[in-house]
């Protein structure tokens, strides 16, 4: 269990580096060496290993420690919703909504299922504005203890909804 753990936390690291573009290649490479043979010796540097290591504890890090929330618009098969869809994040803790699949996508909270209190146009992007760009991201952080209910409002009609809750 603590392998595949591992190894779904880096491929979102991989994939942000190839969006950087100057290292993905190299460490494309490494990383389909170290999954395919992990007692590699031959030729991969001890350079290029280190690279793969600080990559994946950092964003081991990010994962496990109450940093930040990555919810992904659109899975990766396409299906147009927020994954995951339900969630628990501690006060103040951001939460990175990023563009991956069938979008334009927004990220809309419903007015009427969050906190009391709560202004749901400070925590919203507005309606009409998109996310259009593959890795795009909308961020908020969200101080006020309790459920909160939001929707993407081009996709609202096909069930792309979500639901975190702060404790
Ligand atoms: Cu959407």
């Amino acid at each position: 269990m603590a392998s595949v753990t591992s190894s779904a936390v880096s491929i979102p690291s991989f994939t942000g580096l190839k969006a950087i573009g100057a290292t993905a290649s190299r460490a494309t490479t490494v990383k389909v060496a170290a999954a395919a043979t992990p007692k590699l010796s031959v030729k991969a540097s001890l350079k290029d290993a280190a690279v793969a290591a600080v990559v994946i504890s950092a964003s081991a890090l990010l994962a496990s420690n109450a940093l930040a929330v990555e919810v992904l618009l659109g899975a990766n098969d396409g299906g147009l919703v927020f994954e995951p869809s339900t969630f628990t994040v501690a006060p103040g803790e951001k939460i990175v909504f990023k563009n991956n699949r069938g979008f334009p996508h927004n990220v809309v909270f419903d007015e009427d299922e969050i906190p009391a209190g709560v202004d749901a146009a400070k925590i919203s992007m507005s309606e009409e504005d998109l996310l259009n760009a593959n890795g795009e991201t909308y961020s908020v952080t969200l101080t006020e203890k309790g459920t909160y209910s939001f929707y993407c409002s081009p996709h609202q009609g096909a069930g792309m909804a979500g639901k975190v809750t702060v404790n």
